[in-house]
């Protein structure tokens, strides 16, 4: 196909598939755009990049108009690892706070680049006190741009705390070392909330099982929720976690499960939403396109517990996909999916035949129980629940069949 003509098909058949939810509509939605996905330029270890560079202005510009009404960002993913601390990060800043207004968009969340440029290749908590001194100082600089930017969130990918090579790396000096940066982190925040009037951030933990290094010290959401309650934080109640979907699919968690744990100790405050596959690399491919039946589940938990978000789309548009595809395809689509995805756990949370089947399991078959336990008859007990029991298949089956819209009647025959 000519080349001019391409963009007018991927719109038009965009338009053929239908189901697009209204600007209006997606802004309900605590939902976030971060810088980095939508200008990630599609490069990896063995691919070259097939989009170019892409600013902050665009990317605030382009997430309004979808519809998504909050954007993140690293420190370094809008300022030269040179301008940071100083004027050049203030004109940055200011920028910013008129492209979110003009975009009548949000801030959300900060986070702090301690993994990429080569002082942090041992890790920002590394043995080195001057790499630390730093890392720390980048953390706090981080902390006052989230508050000049009217954030209430501020994450932690721990990025190379780990090695390559055993023996070299102490894990518990380095753990202390790590907790120590967000100790500084968090105390810092107390005094610049306070001279500014405004609360304290939440400062959410992500953690990865594998990448960038062979092992990870902090691997997952639960080693975090272990972490926080160490003792070595000073402020552990100012940390919670920023769970992300595959990252907990990667290690071969159920996403679903991490969850729940991270909602049962209180601390699932922030929530990045994408998709791959278990046991592979960090592809962050769109939420829904790989799992969505259990992204519905993801969504059933996360709903019946109150929780609405943040929804950060931390997705990496692949690299087929073009810069002007980005914003076309990319986003709105994984925004209406979530949003899909989100309204039918609410028709799940309240669907008669799921009610009535949880109704039932919950209250069991009425067998007495003895005076006397060692009168206990388990065999019996099973016996008296067996048939119940079967109403777990029938559940499942109810779930693929809200998903696959078969509840309103859609059959096929021959
Ligand atoms: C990095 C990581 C993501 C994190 C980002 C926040 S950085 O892209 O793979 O999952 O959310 O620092
Ligand atoms: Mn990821
Ligand atoms: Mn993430």
């Amino acid at each position: 196909m000519n080349p001019n003509q391409q963009q007018a098909l991927v719109s038009r058949l965009m338009d053929a598939c239908g189901g697009a939810y209204s600007p209006e509509t997606r802004r309900k939605y605590f939902i976030s755009g971060p810088q980095w996905a939508a200008a990630y330029e599609g490069h990896a270890l063995f691919h070259a990049p097939t989009r170019s560079a892409v600013g902050f202005e665009e990317v605030i510009a382009a997430y309004g108009k979808i519809g998504i009404g909050h954007w993140c960002t690293h420190d370094t993913d809008v300022i030269p690892t040179e301008g940071l601390g100083r004027d050049q990060q203030q004109e940055i800043l200011a920028r910013i706070k008129t492209a979110l207004a003009a975009a009548d968009m949000k801030c959300s969340m900060v986070t702090t680049e301690t993994f990429h440029h080569a002082v942090f290749a041992g890790s920002p908590a590394a043995e080195q006190p001057e790499i630390r001194e730093y890392a720390a100082w980048r953390l706090k600089n981080t902390v006052e741009i989230g508050h000049e930017l009217g954030a209430q969130y501020a994450v932690y990918w721990p990025g190379s705390l780990g090695y390559y090579t055993q023996g070299a790396v102490e894990e518990t000096e380095t753990l202390r070392w790590y907790a120590q940066g967000l100790n500084v982190a968090c105390e810092h925040d107390i005094k610049v909330a306070a001279a500014k009037g405004r609360p304290t951030l939440k400062h959410c933990m992500e953690a990865k099982p594998f990448e960038p290094q062979g092992e990870i010290l902090l691997p997952t959401s639960d080693a975090m929720l272990g972490f926080i309650s160490s003792g070595l934080l000073t402020h552990p109640e100012m940390v919670g976690l920023n769970p992300e979907y595959l990252h907990e699919l990667m290690w071969g968690g159920a996403p679903r499960a991490a969850l729940a744990r991270a909602l049962l100790c209180g601390k699932l405050w922030h929530f990045d939403i994408n998709d791959g596959y278990r046991l592979k690399h960090d592809v962050d491919i769109a939420v829904g396109l790989v799992n969505p039946l259990d992204w519905l589940n993801v969504l059933v938990l996360l709903r019946s517990h109150g929780f609405n978000g943040p929804f950060n789309l931390d997705y990496k548009p692949p690299r087929t996909t073009s810069n002007w595809g980005v914003f076309e395809v990319s986003f709105p689509t994984a925004v209406d999916r979530f949003i899909t995805l989100w309204e039918m756990a609410g028709e799940v949370l309240e669907d008669p035949v799921i009610k009535e089947a949880t109704a039932a399991l919950k209250g069991g078959a009425g067998v007495a129980a003895p005076s006397d336990p060692k009168d206990f008859d388990p065999q019996a007990i099973f016996e008296a629940n067996k048939e119940l029991l079967t109403l777990h298949e029938l559940i499942a089956h109810r779930l693929v069949q809200i998903l696959l819209g078969l509840h309103r009647g859609r059959v096929y025959s021959l």
